[in-house]
């Protein structure tokens, strides 16, 4: 007597992460919001907001910050930065145009321009080996990327860069330039101070 062939069905598990396009261009994401931490905070997303040009003309330098308050990212151009039309938002004061702040457990959404001396004066200029700035944090810091690259170590002259990440470690650190850009390169940075609880 034969023995019947027993087809066994592939199961395919698939995780929860939604990513989704809308309009062509228009991305969302989606995320799952981590249980509370040792801090009992609250989470919030920061949307951090900057333009970076070389140390000697400025370095970089926040120019607004806001609380977004929807959980889909502001769409996102390289050439034209974040489009915050209908986006629901709430701007804040950071405490000066240079230290990054959050609080365990917050997500944040950097914003970068990179400002070429060429198109904002005469000297001193970037160098002309450099085709644009970078970031990361460091500083004793470590962030994940949940959107985007973390580092990067080109964003081209004109252009923007954006990256989010979720903030899960507290204390002090800093975030920088990944690009030799100048002479002074090596002091193109901003402090990166996470609390506990906001
Ligand atoms: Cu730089």
């Amino acid at each position: 007597m034969q023995v019947p062939k027993r087809h066994v069905p592939v199961v395919g598990v698939l995780g929860l992460l939604v990513v989704a396009a809308a309009g062509g261009s228009i991305a969302y994401y989606q995320y799952v919001h981590p249980p509370q931490t040792a801090c009992g905070t609250h989470q919030v997303h920061r949307l951090i907001f900057m333009n970076a040009i070389i140390e000697e003309r400025g370095g970089f330098s926040i120019f607004n910050a806001a609380i977004l308050n929807q959980t889909s990212l502001p769409a996102f151009s390289n050439t034209t930065g974040a489009d915050l039309t209908g986006v629901h938002f709430a701007n804040y004061k950071t405490a000066d145009n240079i230290t990054l702040s959050a609080s365990v457990d917050d997500i944040v959404t950097v914003y970068v321009k990179a400002i070429s001396t060429n198109e904002t004066g005469p000297t001193p200029t970037q160098l002309s080996s450099a085709t644009g700035h970078g970031f990361d944090i460091g500083g004793g810091l470590n962030m994940q990327a949940v959107n985007g690259t973390l580092p990067t170590f080109n964003i081209p002259w004109g252009t923007w860069y954006t990256v989010t990440f979720h903030v899960t470690q507290q204390g002090t650190g800093d975030y920088h330039c990944t690009q030799t850009c100048s002479a002074r390169h090596p002091q193109m940075r901003g402090g990166f101070s996470v609390g506990c609880g906001s």
